[in-house]
């Protein structure tokens, strides 16, 4: 196809371009109906990439895509590559930024970002990225292919929540909605785009809020509270004259004292009681810093205590997973008929709900090669131990309720002992829950 083929914008994102060919716009930031800017309340953006379906090295060019964002010194902005996933829930409002491949038919839509914000405050929420397959990709610049990192590179600036521009004067932007085959010139950033991720999210010091010139640094940028509340406090360190301010972007937080200062200062702060079973996380924004609190849930029997020790359970297999909200009670880890003999494996990972976010580690160990440990990865393939320990699943509370590996017969397993390894640990090992469940087939 020589025509230009349209990128689109958004699922739930509709907005309207009042561009007359007199009226160029150096960029364009996405506004409520209200005119508030849409953007996030953070300065960090942790996705999560599935390259099924793409072409050879999507995952790097995908990754350098963000990096381009990322590398704006005039922006405190930054792509954090979260790892692979499995997951296809392109769309979904779920908190995890998924960019994925798939069919979208030949529809003029090469790629397409969905955006969940709310439309009062223009906060967002969410954001998925899908590359239409029914198009042909590759990453080398071939020029009957469109280039994954030219249009990745445009599309993660609509993660940003800028907008496509359409005024030819706009074709050489990374943000000019229009693409061609073997095009890359949109790999890198125009001033104009620079100047758009710089409005948004500005680098302490830079302008917004703050003094031009003045750098900015906080005490902690994370604090958590247990689900009773409290008060706690975050000191700033500037020169003299150097202003700043700051605010909360949750009703449950409120600053009490310092909510603007020049030079070095405190800012306080209250933390109301949670008296939900979920844990909660809110921002403060102290001079564009971003200091995250975390604060549990309260309900105590509703979820499982995240882990202050090292504790280890072992347990012989159960065929059916035991779900409690105490760890000792617990059977994370269910293996099927092949607990008490019987010829069938179907592992099944069952967890309660957690009072906070851990990652979760599962680990087996094979009868046939009983030295080396096998990792399962987030996207469902497993690494030896030597190559590292990586989490199952990172940052969740659960729970959990999971079929791992289908039903095997055992007549295709190894004979021998066979465990099974479970670890909950928000600390990277500090503290955990590791249980234990071990099985034989004869
Ligand atoms: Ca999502
Ligand atoms: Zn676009």
């Amino acid at each position: 196809m020589n025509r230009k083929t349209l990128l689109l914008k958004g699922l739930f994102f509709v907005f309207f371009l009042f561009l007359s060919s007199s009226d160029i716009l150096a960029y364009q930031a996405c506004k409520t109906s209200g005119g508030t800017d849409q953007k996030w309340t953070t300065s960090s953006l942790t996705v999560y990439l599935n390259t099924a379906g793409g072409p050879s090295n999507s995952l790097s060019a995908l990754q350098a895509s963000m990096q381009t964002w990322t590398d704006v010194s005039t922006s405190s902005f930054t792509f954090v590559y979260g790892g692979a996933t499995t997951s296809t829930a392109y769309g979904a409002n779920d908190s995890s930024y998924i960019v994925g491949f798939g069919p979208m038919g030949i529809n003029g839509t090469l790629a397409e970002t969905s955006i969940w914000y709310s439309s009062e405050s223009g906060q967002l929420y969410d954001t998925d990225l899908q590359f239409n397959t029914s198009y042909q990709w590759s990453t080398d610049g071939s020029s009957t292919y469109y280039d994954v990192q030219n249009i990745g590179t445009h599309e993660f600036g609509h993660f940003l929540c800028l907008e496509d521009l359409y005024s030819t004067a706009d074709s050489e932007k990374t943000m000019y909605g229009y693409a061609a085959a073997g095009e890359t010139k949109k790999r890198t950033l125009d001033q104009d785009d620079i100047n758009g991720i710089a409005y948004l999210y500005p680098s302490s010091g830079g302008g917004g809020d703050g003094t031009p010139g003045c750098t900015y640094s906080v005490s902690s940028t994370y604090l958590s509270f247990t689900s009773s509340g409290g008060s706690g406090s975050v000191s700033v360190s500037t020169l003299p004259g150097c202003t700043w301010s700051a605010s909360s972007n949750v009703t449950w937080i409120t600053i009490t004292s310092g909510t603007s200062g020049s030079g070095g200062g405190t800012v306080s702060f209250s933390v109301s009681s949670n008296s939900t079973s979920s844990y909660r996380i809110g921002n403060i924004t102290i001079a564009n810093q971003t200091v995250t609190v975390i604060q549990t849930g309260s309900i105590q029997g509703i979820t499982m205590t995240l882990p202050t020790t090292k504790q280890s359970y072992s347990y012989a297999a159960v065929s059916s997973s035991v779900k409690s909200t105490n760890p000792s009670d617990s059977r994370p880890v269910g293996v099927g008929s092949v607990a008490t003999g019987g010829g069938t494996l179907s592992i099944q990972v069952v967890l309660n709900q957690l009072s906070g976010p851990a990652d979760i580690y599962f680990g087996i160990l094979l009868p046939d090669d009983p030295n080396n440990l096998y990792i399962l990865r987030s996207d469902g393939t497993f690494q030896a131990m030597s190559s590292g320990l990586v989490p199952w699943k990172s940052s969740t509370a659960g729970p959990i309720t999971e079929s791992l590996f289908g039903n095997i017969p055992a007549l295709f397993l190894a004979q021998g002992t066979y465990r099974i390894y479970l670890a909950v640990t928000s600390d990277s090992f500090a503290t955990y829950y590791l249980w234990e469940t071990y099985f034989t087939v004869l």
